[in-house]
């Protein structure tokens, strides 16, 4: 066989020409082996922090949702002002001087409506953060899709809360199901089964809540390349769709309201 060595044992310019495209293609091959777990850990990365962003969000709203209607001493007439599909506010007596005019004492969560003009409960632009609004307003919650509230309640007092009002065909009470309801128009009576069953047999004050139920779903973010596809989620009475390279991050939490009575 020929050697490629010559007299003086140097390398030929074809040995060296070989050595260098080898070199460039394992480098080449490092660098997308690098790059390619780099995109794949920011990815990763992305999801983990939309996901504790909601987390976190969720978990601040709840502690505050658990305190709505505190009134030790019964006279600051301390509940819920609002019971939206998407919004909510509630006051609460935290100092016990008989109102609730204080710091914090009056708070609000949801969209602002600049974020959420059509008040559909999705941030128009896509992703928007959840604000409180209280005695100042602050984001809670960055990149936030859309958010929903419902509402379950003891109207007739038994220290439960009520069951589906209306029986299921089968004549058969809906045992263990509790109604989820809203306030649709806004005038302080809930109105609306969040089950999608229409108007409540009848209207039950914004006094009789017991509970609350959160859906927060987020988003990463920006777009991930190799998430693309149509995706649904059941946030409080509606099916969200999306279709695009963002990943989505559903929480849904329900809170007791420990001051409302139950
Ligand atoms: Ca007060
Ligand atoms: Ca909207
Ligand atoms: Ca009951
Ligand atoms: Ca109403």
């Amino acid at each position: 066989m020929r050697t490629l060595r010559n007299a003086n044992n140097g390398f030929t310019l074809v040995e060296l020409l070989i050595a260098m495209v080898i070199g460039i293609m394992v480098l080449a091959g490092i660098y997308a082996a690098f790059n390619s777990q780099q995109k794949s850990h920011v990815k990763e990365q992305q999801v983990v922090d939309a996901q504790q962003n909601v987390r976190g969000a969720a978990h601040f709203m709840a502690g505050e949702i658990r305190l709505a209607g505190m009134d030790e001493k019964g006279t600051a007439g301390a509940g819920f002002l609002i019971a939206g599909p998407h919004a909510i506010q509630f006051t609460m007596d935290r100092n016990d001087d008989e109102d609730v005019a204080d710091t914090d004492e009056n708070i609000a969560y949801g969209f602002s409506a600049a974020a959420d003009a059509d008040f559909d409960g999705r941030a128009d632009a896509g992703a928007a953060p959840i604000a409180r609004f209280a005695s100042s307003d602050d984001e809670i919650a960055e990149d936030i899709h859309a958010v929903a509230f419902a509402y379950a309640f003891d109207d007739d007092g038994d220290g439960e809360l009520d069951f589906a009002d209306a029986p299921p065909l089968n004549g058969l009470l809906d045992a263990g199901e509790e109604t989820w309801a809203y306030d649709l128009d806004g005038d302080g009576l809930l109105d609306t089964n969040n089950d999608g069953s229409g108007p409540l047999a009848v209207p039950v004050s914004l006094a009789k809540i017991r509970a609350v139920r959160i859906w927060l779903l987020a988003r990463t973010r920006s777009p991930l390349r190799g998430y693309a596809g149509p995706k649904s989620y059941s946030v409080g009475d509606k099916t969200v769709h999306v279709s695009d390279s963002y990943q989505y991050r559903l929480l849904t939490t329900t809170v007791k309201c420990r001051n409302m009575g139950l």
